[in-house]
């Protein structure tokens, strides 16, 4: 605040000077009578005055005051909101909690739970867990629950056979000719699978082929040329749509032709859609998505999603042994409702191959890890 001194001739003339002079804020902070000589060298010739201080405040601090006390109601504002947010959060998930937290009914047996939960431990998610055990259940009449059908193993794969799709005629539809080709992210395993599935094929008694379109890496083609050759089956590399053709006009006395492509980075969305004129219009073809088991199950469900620009016929689970959540694998097949063709266990070619079977499926769910 500044301070200012006026000589007046009244009060009134005061206030109307203080107005107008320095604006409606300026206040007046005291008065005091002074005499002034109207000529200088003769005191007893004077006249009574009124001399005023004044308090004029700072616009320039008054405002910034003003600007703090603005910034700190915005902030009490923004607080209020959060915690207006916060409340409703907190009332929502009183009324209806989250899946995870969520009790399992109380309408199943003891036995029927544990199973449940043993399967949720090894990541099946809550609602395919209550999917599968709801299907190996019946109503027990005298318990008044829900209890497994037979005893824990028959129950568990009646449950897993009507909830999951296998692909369990595959040998009985090799009967005509049948490209099958693996797609997937790389490095999941889908030239060391091809391999495993060649030589499974063979045992079988049939005609197999096998043609690489993995032109992105080096040494690609060697390494399943190496098991092809040792197998003595025909093998062949395309690095176009046309010679994919011709490839397989070549092979087309064989009963089944082996499609091998180089892993593309499902965040790669054009390498992946590079594959779709290969499979353009390619009669009798199969296409199986491969995934590699350890990988996170929304991992997983992402890269199908990329690859689904192609026609995928069914799934194809690797690495099974490198992970102790199997459950992912159950999760992405019931939610897809894709067959799955064959899970691999392990880096041996030929031997770590298991076709898709139901018992297998149950046994890997009932194992008491160490
Ligand atoms: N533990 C384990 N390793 C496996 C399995 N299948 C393949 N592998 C290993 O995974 C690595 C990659 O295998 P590849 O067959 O080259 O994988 P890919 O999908 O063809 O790779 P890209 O062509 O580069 O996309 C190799 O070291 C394999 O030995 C399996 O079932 N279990
Ligand atoms: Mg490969």
């Amino acid at each position: 605040m500044k301070i200012k001194k006026l000589v007046v001739n009244s009060l009134q003339e005061a206030v109307e000077e203080v107005r107008n002079l320095y604006g409606p804020d300026a206040t007046i902070l005291s008065t005091r009578i002074i005499k002034k000589r109207l000529i200088p060298f003769l005191p007893f010739i004077s006249r009574s005055q009124l001399e005023v201080t004044i308090g004029i405040p700072d616009t320039e601090d008054f405002s910034n005051h003003l600007k703090s006390q603005e910034s700190v109601y915005e902030e009490i504002n923004k607080l209020k909101e959060s915690l207006r947010e916060v409340v409703e959060l907190v009332k929502k998930q009183k009324v209806e909690p989250p899946e995870e937290t969520k009790p399992i009914e109380s309408e199943y047996s003891l036995r029927a739970l544990n199973l449940m939960n043993k399967l949720i431990n090894k990541g099946v998610a809550r609602d395919v867990a209550k999917a599968i055990i709801d299907a190996g259940c019946g109503y027990d009449y005298e318990l008044k629950r829900l209890d497994l059908k037979g005893e824990t193993y028959e129950s568990l794969k009646m449950g897993l056979e009507s909830t999951l799709n296998l692909v369990r005629d595959f040998e009985s539809s090799l009967q005509d000719f049948k490209i099958i080709a693996l797609v997937g992210p790389t490095g999941v395993g889908k030239t060391t699978t091809v391999a495993k599935l060649a030589y499974y094929i063979k045992e079988l008694g049939k005609k197999v082929g096998v043609i690489t379109i993995d032109s992105y890496r080096v040494g690609a083609v060697q390494q399943l040329k190496t098991f092809i050759s040792i197998m003595e089956l025909p093998f062949r590399t395309a690095d176009t749509p046309q010679r994919l053709r011709e490839c397989i006009g070549e092979l087309s006395s064989m009963d089944v032709v082996l499609v091998d492509t180089g892993g593309r980075s499902h965040y790669d969305d054009i390498k992946v859609k590079e594959l779709v004129p290969f499979f353009n219009k390619l009669p009798t073809l199969e296409i199986y998505f491969t995934v590699s088991a350890n990988m996170d199950e929304r991992v997983m469900a992402e890269a199908l999603e990329r690859f689904s620009v192609l026609p995928i016929k069914g799934l194809i689970f690797t690495k099974m042994d490198e992970t102790l959540y199997h459950g992912y694998v159950l999760n992405l097949a019931y939610r897809t409702k894709l067959p799955i063709l064959c899970w691999t266990t392990g880096q041996r070619v030929p031997k770590d191959l298991v076709m898709a079977n139901y018992e297998y499926l149950t046994k890997l769910f009932l194992k008491v890890e160490e």
